[in-house]
């Protein structure tokens, strides 16, 4: 059995689809990141960097102790080697696969989080980080139509770990833009039909809050903010 630590947000979703998608028994324990769960001393011990997704494989790979993996990268990468799916098999593929999944890693996710964070949550509004994050997030969807010209999928002819890792971060945008991508439009709606992505989107639905961008963005509240960008966040330890 495998515990996902995590709730409705990309970076959880995107191991549970894999996991969905790998046919791997799993359960959710849910960390409410609006009500400071990931500042829990259980959950620190998982995770220092307090953040989801974390899991812990009852089963692990090459067995003894339950084995404890946080960055979704990685996590997603650990499931693939250890069902054998999802990732290329040739050292080129392979590689290519992981040049994807980096991209995602250190391009569209914190790009993307960026430019939420000053488009949406700053409660102070500064023209030219809006401008920097929203420019990097259409050159990065720009450089991801441009791949999706040329092949099916991002590491290339098959659905791998890099498609997974992307997909929640940018399914909703490449809706609103669809004639500006249209190659990542056709891959977004044929990722969006896959049972388990249907299934594993759904992670912890029940803990979406509407003061989220996901759940509609009504605003956070003080202490949501202390939360995630303030004194709660930034506390010594
Ligand atoms: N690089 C990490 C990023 C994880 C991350 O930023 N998680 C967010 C939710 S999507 C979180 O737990 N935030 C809580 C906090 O910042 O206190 C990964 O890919 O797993």
């Amino acid at each position: 059995m495998i515990t996902l630590y995590g709730g409705p947000t990309p970076n959880s979703r995107k191991v549970a689809i894999a996991m969905e998608e790998m046919g791997l028994t799993w359960r959710l324990h849910t960390i409410d990141i609006l009500a400071g769960d990931q500042f829990a001393p259980d959950f620190l011990a998982l995770n220092p960097n307090n953040k989801a997704p974390v899991i812990v494989d009852d089963e692990p790979t090459g067995g003894g102790e339950p084995f404890v993996l946080a960055e979704s990268g990685a996590i997603l990468w650990y499931l693939a080697e250890k069902t054998g799916r999802f990732l290329p098999v040739g050292a080129r593929e392979r590689a290519i696969c992981h040049q994807w999944l980096m991209f995602q890693m250190s391009g569209i996710g914190p790009m993307f989080g960026q430019n939420a964070h000053f488009s949406f949550y700053a409660k102070d509004k500064h023209d030219y980080s809006i401008a920097r994050y929203a420019n990097e997030v259409t050159r990065l969807l720009r450089v991801l139509d441009g791949r999706l010209a040329e092949t099916a999928f991002m590491a290339g002819a098959d659905y791998t770990i890099a498609d997974m890792a992307t997909w929640p971060y940018v399914a909703r945008q490449v809706d609103m833009r669809a004639a500006e991508f249209p190659n990542l439009k056709r891959w977004a709606d044929l990722i969006a039909t896959r049972p388990a992505v249907v299934r594993g989107v759904e992670v912890g639905r029940e803990t979406l809050r509407k003061e989220t961008i996901e759940g509609g963005l009504s605003g956070l509240s003080d202490d949501q903010r202390s939360i995630l960008f303030g004194d709660r966040q930034y506390a010594t330890r």
